[in-house]
């Protein structure tokens, strides 16, 4: 079934509507346009195709009157949607032709278009693996986030260094994909007072806000899988209301006004670049404030135009907060419903404890969001007072549960009591959410036994697990053209709804001819990567070498130094030890530091350090290449997943709550060297212990050896080859002449305690990667394998996660269209 039922594809139209384009929107003719414009131009028709479908879904009456769940979280990483929703539009053969008789590639075309990196990693990227996912199938969905002017910064190196510059993704033409919505724009308030009244005897308190702001929505489309649904992603850009005749302007509070209206343009400027840490700045919470009150209003206003009422509001909508960065919706909702629909107490908490559900995607305390009290109080007023009083109510059914236990009452209370009052946002979630979820099953496990034991025995039924998934139209079918087509060819082409059927490719694991079709198709994507890499980075690679590779974020929990240190000791083996043998093997990096994380930007000048000497070294003789690609984002992810033989998942266990970029990897047919952390569990239990390399500790061993008191320094001394590579760190192999220069992470792993356990867990890794290296060397073995890890990851399709989140949680029915 083709989307194009409704609308059906009329290629000279298209044309006309592209050529349209180049000369009304872009001011530019046939003859002249540079390629980017003719990206521009397409881009805009098609994205004009889609609108027409997306008011249509908007205005559908079954649409209007289901139950839809509205995901509200502060990023989406999509990646580039036009080649995504030439897919989802099923016109990709359709497009192709009707731009090459225009005299235009489309793959070239394609090229044109900036990431839009509205998110900083896993948890932006899964928000838009959802959103593809609700729409392929249909339940009713709106997503809300933040129109960021700039995302997550660009990457450079510069002497080996990350240099940061702004990401001004929408370029000076604008997105294409975008369009303005300013029928449901918004005024949102911060600062000011809390006005007390008595109406019959009744209190009453509403907020009086010194400043407000303007949202104004951005609709971006999110394409049905071949339906003809589009839903929204409804992204909210911040500007200064003028004239500025504010209350406390008048009110002679000059300063504060003032203030504000510096604020007011800066609130979605940027992205915060942290990633698994916090930072409590006010600017922040002015956006998280800003992104919740916008789409809290708008789900309102949604549910009004319906024709419902608030008390319906649970049946209709339902609420999932994407960690809890929108945790605020929470109070602003109970201020709604009191303050401006004069509900009492129990009423509206009655309706709010019914919509939210709370997604956590972290254990790392310095992940945990918690706000200073005097922060929200002075931002926002009303909602502080009000998360007194859910906090109040709540410590009263703990003193119920636990008579008299005060120390119970200080665990559970979403205020932390001290010289600083704290705000905990996870506490408020879990209090103020019928579900809440974790991201894996092991991280689930750890979230209900240790981050809240204590909750999970209030409230047994609140915490359950969701594990992630990834969209199989994403990261297989679009980016891995040729895998697809040879999956097609012998399963037949529903697999990218239905990816349970790629298990029949199992049958075929065995079978020579297929192993070698798989592994030519491999190779293909092998030597399209070293092309790419020999284009932009100068430096030549071997496609019959192990593509190994670590792409995420860089954190030390990560453990990318991990890694360093086995290409260390390869390194030193081979220019110490005349009969050490290794299959040649290129060791690929993708990774963003934190601007603030010191540590991890040494780590990054280490890798690149070392991949300077090491790829100019001749005695190696291309045993040995470090590739540490610049800028990794969504469209590097798609050069390089499908190429990759190795995929590297080496956290300290019980530190990575789910990880996803594993699952993108095994699909297409990347074996894992991991941990038993995150994902990486259910991966194995899918894929069967032959086809995976697990080492390390497990999170019991993990306990264990803190508790006997870890010294790495024993494992140090234990170790000849462990010793080696280290103290290559120390030394001037990599920077002649200037000794010490990547001393940083030898000093953190020995002297500052080895936080993540890299040392305890070299020596298993060590083995696991010689296991690879052993197995790689008989192609057939290796093939077999390989074809596995694609037929197994059926579970890890984001359909599947969908369906779990619908059926557990979200109690939606699709609407098919
Ligand atoms: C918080 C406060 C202030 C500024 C920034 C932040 C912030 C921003 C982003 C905190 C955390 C994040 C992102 C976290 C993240 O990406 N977590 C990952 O989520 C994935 C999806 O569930 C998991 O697979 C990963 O294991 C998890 O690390």
């Amino acid at each position: 079934m083709k989307p194009t039922q409704t609308h059906p594809f009329d290629k000279k139209l298209f044309q006309d509507n592209v050529k349209r384009h180049l000369n009304v929107t872009y001011a530019t003719t046939v003859e002249s346009a540079s390629p980017h414009v003719w990206y521009l131009a397409m881009a805009k028709a098609m994205a004009e195709m889609t609108m027409l479908n997306l008011l249509e879904t908007e205005q559908d009456e079954r649409v209007i009157k289901a139950k839809s769940v509205n995901y509200l979280s502060l990023e989406f990483l999509i990646g580039r949607l036009t080649g995504n929703n030439l897919i989802s539009l099923g016109l990709y053969d359709e497009i192709n032709d009707a731009m090459q008789e225009l005299g235009h590639s489309l793959t070239d075309l394609l090229e044109e278009e900036r990431d839009p990196s509205l998110g900083n990693g896993g948890l932006g990227r899964l928000a838009a693996c959802f959103m593809d996912s609700c729409a392929a199938m249909e339940y009713p969905t709106v997503g809300y986030g933040l129109h960021y002017e700039y995302g997550l910064f660009k990457q450079s190196f510069k002497d080996c260094q990350q240099k940061e510059a702004p990401d001004a993704w929408q370029g000076i033409e604008g997105y294409p994909w975008e369009v303005a919505r300013p029928e449901l724009k918004q005024d949102i308030g911060f600062y000011g007072h809390v006005d007390v009244e008595y109406i019959d005897g009744e209190e009453r308190r509403t907020w009086v806000p010194g400043m407000k702001v303007q949202a104004m929505p951005w609709d971006l489309p999110i394409v049905g899988y071949e339906n003809n649904t589009v839903y929204p992603l409804r992204l909210w850009e911040a500007r200064a209301i003028a004239p500025f005749s504010l209350e406390s302007f008048n009110n002679g509070n000059y300063f504060e006004a003032q203030h504000a209206l510096i604020d007011a343009d800066n609130i979605t400027k940027v992205l915060y670049p942290n990633d698994n840490h916090e930072k409590g700045k006010t600017l922040r919470l002015m956006q998280q404030y800003f992104h919740s009150a916008a789409s809290m209003g708008d789900i309102l206003r949604r549910h009004k135009a319906a024709g419902f009422s608030l008390d319906e509001l649970p049946d209709y909508e339902t609420i999932q907060l994407n960690d809890t960065h929108p945790t605020i919706a929470i109070p602003e909702l109970m201020r709604i419903l009191m303050d401006e629909q004069a509900m009492p107490w129990d009423q509206a908490w009655g309706i709010c404890s019914r919509t939210f559900a709370y997604t956590n995607h972290t254990l790392l305390p310095e992940a945990l969001e918690s706000w200073d009290e005097s922060l929200i109080q002075r931002l926002l007023p009303r909602h502080m007072e009000i998360i007194y009083e859910i906090n109040r109510r709540f410590l009263l059914e703990v003193s119920a549960k636990w008579p008299g236990d005060v120390s119970k009452q200080q665990k559970l209370s979403v205020i932390q009591e001290g010289f600083h009052r704290m705000v905990r946002m996870a506490n408020l979630c879990v209090v103020g959410a019928y579900a809440v979820n974790g991201v894996a099953a092991l991280h689930s496990d750890l979230v209900k036994r240790h981050l809240f034991p204590d909750f999970h025995e209030l409230y047994p039924d609140r915490l359950t697990n969701v594990t992630n998934g990834i969209t199989p139209r994403r990261w297989l079918k679009f980016c891995n053209p040729d895998l697809s087509n040879l999956i097609s060819e012998k399963i037949g082409d529903e697999w990218p709804a239905h990816l349970e059927q790629l298990e029949k490719i199992a049958d075929y694991a065995d079978d020579s001819e297929f192993q070698e079709q798989f592994m030519a198709v491999k190779k293909a994507n092998k030597q399209r990567l070293a092309d790419w890499v020999q284009e932009h980075m100068g430096i030549e690679l071997n496609p019959d070498a192990i593509f190994d590779v670590q792409i995420k974020r860089l954190h030390e929990y990560k453990r990318q130094h991990l890694n360093m240190l086995y290409m260390l000791s390869l390194y030193h083996r081979l220019k110490t030890d005349d009969s050490f043998d290794m299959h040649p093997r290129v060791f690929f990096f993708g990774a963003k530091a934190a601007p603030g994380y010191y540590l991890a930007k040494e780590i990054i000048y280490a890798i690149n350090k070392i991949a300077e000497t090491v790829n100019a070294d001749p005695q190696i003789n291309d045993k040995l290449k470090v590739v540490f690609i610049p800028d990794y984002r969504v469209s590097i992810a798609e050069i390089v997943i499908p190429a990759a033989d190795v995929s590297e998942q080496i956290s300290t266990a019980g530190k990575e709550a789910s990880g996803t970029g594993n699952m993108k990897l095994a699909l297409n047919g990347a074996l894992t060297v991991g941990t038993m952390d995150g994902a990486n569990v259910e991966i194995r239990e899918e894929v069967g212990d032959d086809n995976i390399y697990i080492f390390g500790l497990d999170v019991d061993g993990v306990d264990e050896l803190r508790a006997n008191g870890y010294n790495p320094y024993d494992c140090y001394q234990a170790d000849p080859l462990l010793k080696a590579s280290l103290d290559l760190l120390a030394g001037e192999t990599f920077t002649p002449g200037e000794p010490g220069k990547l001393r940083a992470t030898y000093e953190s792993l020995l002297n500052g305690g080895d936080p993540y356990l890299v040392l305890a867990d070299f020596a298993s890794y060590v083995q696991a990667q010689e296991a690879i290296d052993h197995d790689y060397r008989d192609i057939q073995v290796w093939a077999k394998k390989a074809i596995l890890n694609t037929a197994l990851m059926g579970k890890f399709s984001s359909d599947r996660s969908i369906r779990d989140y619908v059926n557990r949680i979200w109690k939606l029915k699709p609407v098919k269209r």
